[in-house]
């Protein structure tokens, strides 16, 4: 059925762990005491694009156990990521709020090293963890870096400190800071400490996978919140050795091809566990591909507001609650799974703040949602709003080159907005903005009104969470962009 190297079984040390809570509970009659709603197992691939999967229509890269999760769930074909690349489309995932509402609209390092998710945000995983859910993180984290943090050792990130991700309801942390280095050598941690320093890109998708399992198997009496944050497919593209080779595709594919592996690794030890039924699987990325991966039929890729940089798969599985072979059209981001966990795991949303996101639970439940039709969307990248959505119409705004932020892949100059049907031309090749003047003007006062209320390049907005000194000073801010990250950066960037 697939190349990749088989799925062992239960290896022996969670063998025990499953025996040993299996007989823990035994004569109780019931699991779940305190808490209620199925496990949440949320797997989030880094820079894997909306053509990278089979069921996405790859002919290149094998993912059979990834396509198992949309044959027996739902696959959404129009659902994207909050930023074209990882730190904002992790807050937003995790917040249910647009990236710069929650604080994070940049990409954590370089000249923005000191942004980072705020202790005020509140997360998916606080939210169930109140609810009596255990909670874990495993895997590429990016969501800031303590002041006292070193780089080389990658000590002095700890649950006491700033931007750890205990600091935001998770139990457990397993896994990496940020990116690795350009040798793929990174530190790899578990919460507070290093356990392996010399960790590598290679392997570490394996050692993810299996704290992952240890986890899920560690104590059957409470749900959990599995948030497994894959590092693969972004550069530097180096395979692992048990997969190198696999794919048509090259390196990029045999990296996909093992985030598929990992994934059969989970739904294996969901049937063996008997837990499969009681556990929402989802699957998604956090952005659009760099220069190897596919982006199906959309324009543009990793770093661009087309398309190609903000949409990306998204699949779910819950037996029974979802119907097997569903797809959906319907026009859906990453803000909702916040609503959508919370909505079925009995979590209540913060009542203090703004979430953006909507309870997609009726749509995964085989019911219509009111107003999914003329949904309205922003795309963002960094503090410069690009683009907006309604419907199937998309408005690409003026812009310029001092109001972009470094890793932007795409149009770069653009004196008059263009409008795309979606719908009919999912590529964005034909400009209709002359032919529709009324949705032109429509659009652009929908951007006035993100504008006023998220902010923008030039100003803040009225529900913005202030970022740091980094809004002080703009000039060196773009200053440093230009001479610095652009060069460091710009080379893992799609061209458009
Ligand atoms: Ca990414």
């Amino acid at each position: 059925m697939q190349s990749s190297p088989d799925n062992v079984a239960l290896t022996r040390r969670e063998f025990i762990l499953l025996t040993t809570f299996a007989a823990a509970i035994h004569g109780t009659g019931c699991r779940n005491t305190n808490a209620k709603g199925p496990n949440i197992v949320l797997i989030f691939a880094d820079d894997l694009g909306y053509g990278d999967l089979g069921c996405y229509g790859s002919e290149t890269i094998r993912t059979p156990y990834l396509d198992r999760i949309a044959a027996e769930g739902i696959r959404f074909t129009d659902y994207r990521s909050l930023c074209s690349v990882c730190s904002p489309s992790r807050a937003a995932l995790l917040t249910g709020r647009y990236p710069s509402r929650c604080g994070v609209p940049f990409a954590v390092g370089g000249v923005y090293s000191d942004l980072g998710l705020q202790e005020s945000e509140v997360t998916v995983a606080e939210l169930v963890r109140a609810q009596g859910y255990r909670t874990a993180c495993v895997g590429k984290w990016h969501l800031g870096i303590p002041r006292d943090f070193d780089f080389k050792t990658h000590e002095g990130f700890t649950a006491r400190s700033e931007f750890h991700p205990a600091r935001q309801g998770f139990d457990l942390f397993y896994g990496m800071v940020g990116n690795s280095s350009p040798d793929g050598s990174t530190p790899l941690l578990e919460n507070d400490e290093v356990v392996d320093p010399d960790a590598h890109l290679t392997t570490i998708t394996e050692h993810f996978t299996q704290r992952a399992v240890e986890f899920m198997l560690a104590d059957r009496r409470h749900p959990f919140l599995l948030y497994l944050s894959h590092t693969r497919a972004h550069a530097p593209w180096m395979p692992n050795p048990r997969f190198a080779g696999h794919s048509p595709a090259g390196v990029y594919g045999d990296m996909v091809e093992e985030i598929d592996w990992s994934a059969g690794r989970i739904l294996d030890v969901l049937d063996e566990s008997g837990l499969a039924a009681e556990t929402l699987v989802i699957f998604t990325s956090d952005n659009g591909p760099g220069p190897n991966g596919s982006t199906g039929p959309f324009r543009g890729g990793k770093g661009s507001t087309f398309e190609g940089g903000m949409r990306v798969p998204c699949i779910m599985r819950w037996p029974v609650r979802i119907e097997a072979g569903t797809v959906s059209g319907a026009m859906v981001n990453a803000m909702d799974l916040l609503p959508t966990i919370t909505s079925i795991t009995g979590a209540a949303l913060p009542a203090d703040r703004k979430v953006d996101g909507r309870d997609l639970s009726p749509l995964l439940f085989g019911e219509g949602i009111q107003g999914m039709d003329n949904r309205v969307f922003y795309y963002y990248n960094g503090v410069n709003l690009q683009a907006v959505r309604e419907g199937r119409w998309k408005l690409h705004l003026p812009r310029s080159p001092q109001m972009l932020v470094w890793w932007e892949s795409g149009l770069r100059e653009l004196e008059q907005p263009l409008l795309y049907d979606l719908q009919a031309d999912p590529g964005e090749t034909q400009d209709l903005a002359s032919a529709h003047p009324e949705i032109v003007a429509r659009l652009m006062a929908e951007a006035a009104r993100a504008r006023a209320e998220l902010g923008s390049w030039d100003k803040t907005g009225t529900d913005q969470l202030p970022i740091v000194h980094l809004m002080d000073d703009r000039r060196s801010l773009r200053h440093l962009r230009s001479q610095q990250d652009h060069q460091a950066m710009g080379r893992n960037l799609p061209k458009e």
